[in-house]
């Protein structure tokens, strides 16, 4: 406390001189101006929340990897018997849910809202067989959904779809290591592979939100029996991905430290998963989901910037109730450490002295500026204090055994 008040006090003493110097006496010095930013924010949580328990370390600890044992040069992991032992498998793709997806579909404008997705571990899980009928050039009538014959996602086959259907492991597949930049099935018909689809992020009633990739048939091969043309309808296959959720997760909630006002760690709120990999060589890797950017300061996660990252401008609040909707984003990266303290986390703060950059840290027992907690645990509404949803964070700041969550 007494270091604090220190600051705090040169704090004062430095903008008082600066009122009374001409500008070209006063030297900006960004480790000053980091120790003001950091003294105030340390000063306001303690009074809110009291002085942190010694041990505290906010969550932080080495978690063990899964083990990913994959030939390299495929990214489909058809062993659904397993998938569970690691990774949290969604739920079966119910009819109403189907109906609602093919339904929304159906209406739409093409151009309306297409999603960019960027996973790198996902389920594939089937939503829609279409039967639409086209004619073909020699006015043969064909339905483009049994002409659907293998889906892709990236480079990458997804096993197991066929027919515009999927049977095997209630109707789903996980990829690792894959990609999400592109989706295209292989038509029978014409022999060639197409990747005209549109990625939705669609809100289901009862379901929530979730993604959605929707084809629509062609056809355009040599002969005039090879030959449909698209009807711009994107029901004729329609799948559903579903960014992997590893049982290792752990969430980190952080503060940026722009305001002392709120205390909602959610100015940056992401999931990490650690996988060790033996094949083509022996790597630790962490696999990073940005969930939230419920801040307005550029802020960057492992070298991205998270808005940038989400698209959208670093203005823009993401999904925190305030501001816009975003999916989630996904990347993979070999690491040295399993502690997710290890994840660096950088902030940009345009203070009215100048632009300062600083680290969020979470020291053992002193004032946090991020922490480390279950996956499953909600972060809060935009300006609403962790305290707010959460009554026992205080309880927690002053004994680690007594975790906010539960
Ligand atoms: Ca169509
Ligand atoms: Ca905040
Ligand atoms: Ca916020």
């Amino acid at each position: 406390m007494k270091k604090i008040s220190i600051f705090a006090a040169a704090a004062l003493a430095a903008s008082f001189s600066l009122t009374s110097c001409s500008n070209d006496k006063y030297h900006f010095d960004p480790n000053f101006q980091t120790e003001v930013v950091k003294s105030k924010y340390n000063e306001a949580f303690t009074a809110l929340f009291g002085t942190p328990d010694a041990t505290q370390n906010w969550g932080f600890q080495k978690i063990t990897p899964h083990t990913i044992k994959l030939d390299a040069t495929r990214a489909t992991n058809p062993n659904g018997n397993q998938w569970a032992d690691f990774i949290n498998v969604p739920e079966h793709v119910s009819a109403d849910e189907a109906q609602y997806v093919y339904d929304y579909f159906k209406n739409l404008t093409a151009t309306e809202g297409n999603v960019t997705l960027n996973f790198s571990d996902f389920f594939v899980q089937q939503v829609w067989k279409g039967t639409d009928a086209y004619t073909a050039g020699n006015d043969a009538t064909v339905v483009g959904g049994n002409q659907m014959d293998y889906l892709f996602a990236g480079e990458d086959h997804v096993y197991n779809f066929n027919n515009a259907i999927n049977n095997t492991w209630d109707g789903m597949m996980l990829i690792q290591n894959g990609s999400t930049d592109k989706f295209s099935y292989h038509n029978s018909l014409d022999s060639k592979v197409h990747d005209k689809y549109i990625a939705m992020a669609i809100d289901v009633p009862g379901h929530g939100v979730g993604y959605y990739v929707a084809f629509d048939y062609i056809a355009d091969g040599q002969n005039p029996n090879q030959k449909c043309a698209a009807d711009g309808v994107y029901t004729d296959w329609i799948v559903k991905i579903v960014p992997g959720v590893y049982k290792n997760s752990h969430r980190i909630m952080c503060e940026d430290l722009g305001t002392t006002d709120d205390f909602d760690f959610n100015d940056v709120v992401f999931d990490v998963a650690y996988t060790e990999e033996w094949w083509p060589e022996h790597n630790i890797y962490a696999i990073i989901t940005l969930q939230a950017a419920g801040g307005t300061m550029p802020l960057y996660v492992e070298g991205k910037e998270v808005h940038e990252a989400m698209g959208a401008p670093v203005s823009a609040m993401i999904n925190t109730g305030a501001g816009v909707t975003r999916p989630v984003v996904q990347w993979k990266q070999k690491v040295a450490s399993t502690n997710p303290d290890d994840i660096e986390i950088k902030v940009v703060n345009e203070t009215s002295e100048g632009a300062i950059t600083y680290t969020l840290t979470a020291e053992t027992g002193k004032v946090p500026y991020k922490i480390c907690v279950p996956s499953s645990v909600a972060w809060t509404a935009e300006k609403q204090s962790i305290e707010a949803k959460y009554p026992n964070f205080k309880q927690w700041v002053a004994n680690k055994s007594l975790p906010f969550w539960n």
